[in-house]
């Protein structure tokens, strides 16, 4: 008997259930998350799932959202076959063709734009999955296009650069050794939940937590022993007042200051900006809860930091936020040291797991000669720094056609509404592209634009390779047969390599073959994976990894150093203004003029993360759905007074790109003047409010949390 079988035994007694359990993974999250997933399947449907208890790193936790993964891979509006439009773009008219008519379209289509513009014309472009993107990178590239974009235009990328550009590398907390934790916006609880344990094993040996937010989270609640309500869009001046706080009491580390670092002189000027009272002023947190939170940080040591991927840097300001937070770690001495941050190499799938694989140079290693990527010309930092284009300057590009024209879009997984004034993008994209091409499980407002529409399967109906820290990989067995006639995101790209005859063996050799050659060094092959239902230890892999790496060798920057002052931006042409310095600048400060702070004077956040919802991906789940059913923006009970709102009211939101409607929700746990809305709804779309030049100048970023807006009831509730 099979431990699976002998699983199913003791869950299920008796001989005969027609039951069977496999394992596989939920992929609807955070990639770092993908949870185990065990599927009860019965005569080829999945009946029941639970979290895999023997799974090395979820250890058989699943979210909500994870356990409604029966309801998100059944839904209803699974697109079955392949489409072609048949009415306008977005009128959602479309007739079933077959695979083979499918592909031979596609070619045609993207060879027609090819000859008659260039590659470059076509624009390759993923959305959040991740799993595909080696294989859809290299064949955008087989094709000759220089542009593949992916919601890393948005996603976590701009932290990176300012890691890269300061530290050389981004640094992982290690709360194993450490005695504070600076949880700069985290909860876990919300985003993250897999890592809720290790900060809650951490508190119990004794270790404090101090939570910065701009809501009162779980993790406030639950974790915190200082808690800091920030007010949204100012932790780079708060970050700076902790430095000048630093310097003057002594609590710097001046050893490692002279030792590793470059800068410190330019810096300490800057810091001295900021002195307490004016950074509570902006930061609206009092001046001795600054000072205990900053003493604890730098006294108490080591001490790590939580980074997010998201809540500093989509303010307009957050490229240099983040990097003032970062400076913090380097003037303790906490930078690539034990119980403070240091670098975890990636592995497969950018993920740290303590081994290394082939991916990057699989993806790119038929880098095609061209023109510049789509939004070079406007973010210069971004694109030397990283190998995808600026989707945020797509539609600028469509609609003026300059350095030169895009005239259609590959896509898997294309969700418009992830851009700032998303009916703009769909109605220029309506008006600008010959072709669309998109690849979804569902029908979306994005794939109702498309020209073919096809049937992506989900992870439990297909073979993926993930893998894990701890120094993992997983390659997973479908649980069930793909559903109607849909097939894995994979099997597409390498199927229309060989239509198109692209001129690459790997790609037409398929999905395991281009594996084998990612993973080729690690010690083992897919073929010795499929043996297993569960990840399997890399051989080669060193977990965990140790720090001390770039105080010994030198950190990649161009001094060597960690640099409080950036040379790698004072290279940028000076017309660009960035500053080498980590300067703050007002979240608000392209919408300040009088007329706007009158007519829009509330702060609209959008997109902090709930545990019930991911993006636009599962707000039609109906179990899901059914937790918070109306679209809704919290408000605080104070202003919800002041305007005669109450809990449940419906209410119109405003700026001055457009209005959307919500419910009303009315808080004590987010400040006046805030208004917290979340993002991916198809009938309240919070990102038709935000200005598509609303952008980080570092980086192309939009500043989705932080945007002038108004509120009112609307009118149908009126008395
Ligand atoms: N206002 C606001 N906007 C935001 C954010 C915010 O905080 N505020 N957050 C931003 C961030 S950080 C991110 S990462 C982006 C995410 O941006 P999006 O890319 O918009 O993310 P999703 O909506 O989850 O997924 C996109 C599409 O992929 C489809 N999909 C799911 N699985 C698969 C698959 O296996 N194959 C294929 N082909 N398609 C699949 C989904 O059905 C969906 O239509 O959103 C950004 N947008
Ligand atoms: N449930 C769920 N989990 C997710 C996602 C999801 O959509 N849903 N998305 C995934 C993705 S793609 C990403 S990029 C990550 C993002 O991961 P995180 O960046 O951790 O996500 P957030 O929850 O948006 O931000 C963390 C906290 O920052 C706070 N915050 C927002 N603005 C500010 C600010 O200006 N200053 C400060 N100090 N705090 C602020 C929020 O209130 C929130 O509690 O989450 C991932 N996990
Ligand atoms: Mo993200």
């Amino acid at each position: 008997m099979t431990e699976l079988e002998k699983k199913l035994k003791a869950k299920i007694p008796g001989d005969d259930t027609g039951i069977e359990i496999r394992h596989s993974l939920c992929a609807i999250c955070s990639p770092s998350h993908h949870c185990g997933l065990d599927c009860y399947v019965k005569d080829g449907k999945i009946i029941r799932v639970e979290g895999t208890p023997e799974h090395p790193y979820s250890h058989g936790k699943l979210c909500t959202k994870g356990s409604s993964q029966r309801n998100y891979i059944y839904r209803e509006d699974r697109i079955r076959t392949p489409l072609r439009r048949v009415g306008e773009r977005g009128e959602g008219k479309f007739e079933p063709i077959s695979w083979d008519e499918a592909y031979h379209l596609i070619a045609e289509g993207l060879n027609k734009v090819k000859e008659e513009y260039s590659p470059h014309s076509v624009a390759f472009y993923s959305g959040y999955s991740k799993w595909y993107r080696p294989i859809f990178h290299r064949f955008a590239h087989v094709f000759g296009s220089v542009n593949f974009g992916t919601d890393d235009s948005v996603c976590a990328v701009s932290k990176k650069i300012a890691d890269k550009v300061t530290a050389g590398c981004e640094g992982s907390a290690d709360l194993a050794h450490a005695n504070t934790f600076l949880g700069w916006n985290y909860d876990g609880y919300y985003s993250h939940h897999l890592s809720v344990e290790g900060v809650r094993r951490f508190k119990e040996r004794g270790g404090k937590v101090i939570i910065i937010d701009i809501r009162d989270t779980p993790a406030a609640k639950n974790l915190a022993d200082i808690f800091l309500h920030i007010n949204p869009g100012t932790d780079g001046a708060l970050a700076l007042g902790m430095a000048r706080l630093i310097i003057e009491n002594g609590w710097a580390d001046m050893d490692y200051v002279e030792k590793y670092t470059y800068g410190f002189e330019a810096y300490k000027t800057l810091v001295q900006e900021y002195p307490l009272d004016k950074v509570s002023g902006i930061t609206g947190i009092k001046p001795e809860d600054i000072y205990e939170a900053t003493k604890l940080f730098a006294t108490n040591g080591p001490a790590s930091t939580n980074y997010s991927a998201s809540a500093l840097v989509h303010h307009i300001n957050g490229f240099n936020a983040h990097r003032a937070v970062l400076c913090l770690a380097a003037l303790t001495g906490n930078f690539d040291r034990a119980g403070g941050n240091y670098p975890e190499p990636a592995s497969f799938l950018r993920q740290s797991a303590g081994f290394k694989t082939r991916d990057e140079e699989f993806r790119t290693c038929r880098e095609p000669d061209g023109p510049a990527r789509i939004g070079a010309g406007r973010f210069p930092l971004w694109d030397t720094k990283f190998n995808e284009f600026q989707a945020m300057d797509l539609i600028r590009q469509m609609e003026e056609e300059t350095p030169y024209p895009v005239k259609a879009i590959f896509a898997l997984g294309l969700n418009a509404k992830m851009f700032p004034e998303t009916d703009r993008l769909l109605e220029v994209m309506k008006r600008k592209l010959d072709f669309i091409v998109d690849v979804d499980l569902f029908m979306t407002t994005s794939a109702n634009y498309a020209d073919i529409v096809l049937p992506a399967c989900t992870s439990v109906e297909r073979s993926e390779l993930k893998c894990y820290a701890g120094g993992y990989l997983f390659y997973t067995k479908p649980a069930i047969q793909p559903l109607y006639e849909s097939k894995s995101d994979v099997d597409i790209l390498c199927e229309l390599a060989s239509v198109m005859k692209l001129d690459d063996e790997l790609l037409k050799k398929g999905y395991e073959a281009c594996l084998d050659w990612m993973i080729d060094g690690c010690g083992l092959t897919i073929g010795d994976l499929k043996k297993s239902d569960l990840p399997v230890k890399v051989p080669t892999a060193v977990w965990p990894v140790q720090p001390g790496g770039c105080l010994k060798n030198g950190f990649n920057t161009p001094t060597g150093k960690f640099e409080f002052y950036s040379m790698t931006i004072a290279a940028v042409d000076s017309r660009f203004g960035l500053d080498p310095l980590p300067s703050y600048r007002d979240p608000l400060d392209d919408q300040n003029s009088p007329e706007m702070k009158e007519k829009y004077p509330f702060y609209l956040c959008t997109g902090a993360r709930m545990p019930y919802a991911i993006h636009s991906r599962v707000h039609e789940t109906p179990w899901l759905r059914s937790l918070r059913p109306h679209p809704t923006c919290e408000i605080n009970c104070q202003d919800a007074d002041r305007l005669g709102l109450m809990d449940g009211d419906d209410v119109t939101l405003s700026s001055p790109y457009g209005e959307i409607h919500m419910m009303v929700k009315v808080t004590g746990k987010i400040k006046p003047g805030v208004i917290l809305a979340l993002h991916g709804y198809t009938e309240a779309n919070v990102n038709n409010l935000i200005g598509r030049n609303h952008l980080d100048p570092y980086t192309g970023f939009p500043g989705y949390k932080g945007m002038r807006c108004n509120i009112s009831k609307s009118e149908e509730t009126e008395e």
